[in-house]
């Protein structure tokens, strides 16, 4: 048994007992009420799911494992001559909780390389799809396609419940293996004309993907930060939902990260990191590439406000305060891009959007999440072909789901069935 399994194993066992007990000698207490306006917003905020992989502040932004990310960058292990942790960490770190050893991220590192051959019938599909297929798609369907090598699948029938974490470990780590060379070879296929460059099993995660991009460094520290600060964001959010949903039914861990995939591929989720940058070329196509004015800018701002449409990169359902996914890329742009054009757009944006959607009086937050600064980063250093960034993302984002979905199975959550009323009830329960 390797390392990491170990480690989560005495980790599950600890747990166990509390979940136990919660459920037996306090499954009555009641810990939320639910109005009206939850029933019908999207049931906002109603507390009804549990992980303790990460918890997301309103004020403070996502913790991992009660690490801020600003502590979580600092106290995983940095991969040598790099700014970076290595991703194999946080891999570490979400499963068990444990900052790990120099030691126990080389275990990780070799489990990963063990599962990294990714079989070629999923090559074919990707290559099978017509040329204008969305890349989320793309990878989406790659997952998916690879359903059949799942190990939960193959031996459900014989599985005791408790021994169901064992097999959703073999498949989070099997799956979350092959996915760098699934997104680079999704770029390389569809922008690059299909020039492929191979894995090679020496180097870490993220400077892997970026070998396989074929794109310089830094922009193996660049995969790692991204990967690194997309993980996770709580269950609630659709795309750990939506996986979390999936696999609540034991759909394996293939059903459900395609699941997760495919909710994180809406514009006001993760494709918002695409919308971002299509909505900035058009602004800098219009300005024929000049800096606009702050009151230019203003203008653009307005007429996207009044054609209907949200600024993307801005606003959150849960966060109250600028996300410190965008100031960790900020920070980012601020030493290793200060002058690049995009940039001082994105910085001019920062300035101007907050209080015009403070005046509008609708958003509950006006401030900067994670994907107003993103897409910036990816340009600059030559990854252009912006409807690929939610890949990108998803790759981060799988990490978190998974590791939930390992727990989730540990810890024998059951099939999710919240309940629906109709309109009359409401009507009835308000009075009318
Ligand atoms: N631009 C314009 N209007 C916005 C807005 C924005 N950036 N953010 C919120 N609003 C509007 C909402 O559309 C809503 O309007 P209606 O009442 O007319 O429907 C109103 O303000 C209230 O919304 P809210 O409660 O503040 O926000 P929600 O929880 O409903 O939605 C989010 C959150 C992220 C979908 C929303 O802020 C948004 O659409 N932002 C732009 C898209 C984006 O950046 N998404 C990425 C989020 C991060 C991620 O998941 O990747």
């Amino acid at each position: 048994m390797s390392h990491l399994k170990e480690k989560l194993l005495k980790k599950i066992e600890e747990q166990r007992p509390r979940t136990t007990r919660l459920l037996k000698d306090f499954g009555e207490k009641v810990i939320d009420e639910v109005t009206i306006s939850q029933v019908i917003g999207g049931m906002r905020d109603i507390k009804s799911l549990v992980t303790d992989i990460s918890y997301l502040d309103p004020n403070e932004g996502i913790r991992y494992r009660d690490h801020t990310l600003d502590d979580t960058l600092k106290l995983l292990p940095k991969v040598p001559g790099g700014e970076m942790p290595y991703v194999e960490g946080l891999v570490y770190l979400l499963l068990t909780g444990e900052i790990p050893t120099d030691e126990e991220i080389k275990d990780v590192a070799e489990e990963f390389n063990k599962r990294k051959n990714v079989p070629k019938y999923v090559f074919d599909v990707i290559r099978a799809m017509p040329e204008d297929t969305h890349p989320m798609v793309m990878f989406s369907s790659a997952i998916l396609s690879m359903q059949r090598e799942s190990v939960f699948n193959q031996k459900y029938n014989e599985l005791k419940k408790g021994d169901y974490w064992d097999a959703t470990y073999e498949d989070a780590l099997n799956l979350l293996a092959k996915l760098p060379e699934i997104g680079a070879f999704i770029y390389r296929h569809k922008f690059r004309n299909g020039d492929i460059i191979p894995s090679e099993p020496k180097l870490d995660f993220g400077a892997n993907f970026a070998h396989m991009m074929g794109i310089d460094k830094p922009y193996d520290d660049v995969s790692r930060m991204y990967f690194i600060i997309h993980a996770d964001h709580e269950s609630g959010n659709a795309s750990a939902h939506a996986g979390h949903l999936t696999a609540s039914t034991l759909s394996d861990m293939y059903y459900s990260i395609s699941s997760m995939t495919n909710a994180l591929a809406g514009p006001l989720h993760g494709l918002a990191n695409q919308e971002v940058l299509s909505w900035l070329q058009g602004v800098m196509v219009k300005l024929n590439h000049q800096k606009p004015t702050e009151e230019l800018m203003k203008n653009f701002v307005l007429e996207t406000l009044k054609s209907g449409h949200v600024i993307p990169g801005f606003g959150h359902a849960v966060l109250r305060k600028t996300d410190p996914r965008y100031t960790i890329q900020r920070e980012f742009c601020l030493k290793h891009l200060p002058n690049d054009i995009l940039f001082e757009y994105t910085s001019l944006l920062f300035k101007v959007v907050p209080p015009i959607l403070l005046e509008q009086g609708k958003a509950k937050n006006p401030w900067p999440n994670v994907d107003a600064q993103s897409g910036v980063i990816q340009w600059y250093y030559g990854l252009k072909e912006y409807d690929f960034y939610t890949v990108l993302f998803a790759i981060g984002r799988a990490i978190g789901v998974a590791s939930n979905l390992v727990w989730d199975r540990a810890l024998n959550y059951p099939l999710e069935r919240p309940k629906s009323l109709t309109t009359k009830m409401l009507e009835d329960a308000a009075g009318i």
